[in-house]
């Protein structure tokens, strides 16, 4: 089963949209094993977006991701990073499609809602980023065999 990890970012919480955006997950059938809300740290963002620094909207995302609350959520599934990706939509909102999380809900690159892994080495070094194993459920749900053959 692969991970992913699933931000729901500053803007995303500020607009209450935490429930329609972890629902949208859920019932794709992505199975939920650790989920919190906390507020990034300038040192943890940095990490996180490591990959991106030094381009030109690295500061602006570093103090976007810090600037307020965030819900954060390990995801778990068959191929869980690109379910994710593909329920998430294009990194641009305005060329997202319709029916995906930055379709429906976003405008700007710089307000796109919500983070999800993009392959599963980074979901590992994320996933590892902002949770303990401690904090990690090692669970079955009874829907399972009807959702995973
Ligand atoms: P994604 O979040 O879809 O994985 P990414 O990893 O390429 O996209 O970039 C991380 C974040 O950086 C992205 O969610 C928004 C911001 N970003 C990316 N490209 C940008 C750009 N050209 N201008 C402004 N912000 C950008
Ligand atoms: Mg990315």
């Amino acid at each position: 089963m692969e991970r992913t990890l699933i931000i729901v970012k500053p803007d995303a919480v500020q607009r209450g949209l935490i429930g329609e955006i972890v629902k949208r997950f859920e019932q794709r059938g992505l199975r939920i094993i650790g989920l919190k809300m906390m507020q990034v740290s300038e040192a943890l963002a940095k990490k996180h977006y490591g990959e991106h620094e030094g381009k030109s909207f690295f500061e602006g995302l570093v103090q976007y991701i810090t600037s307020a609350p965030v819900v954060v959520m390990v995801l778990e599934g068959p191929n869980a990073i690109a379910a994710a990706r593909t329920t998430i939509g294009a990194t641009k909102p305005h060329e997202a499609a319709a029916g995906t999380i930055r379709g429906d809900f976003g405008m700007d690159v710089g307000r796109n809602l919500v983070h999800g892994s993009d392959k599963p080495e980074s979901g590992l070094r994320e996933v590892a980023n902002f949770f303990t194993e401690e904090e990690l459920l090692s669970w079955s749900r009874s829907t399972d065999p009807w959702i995973f053959e």
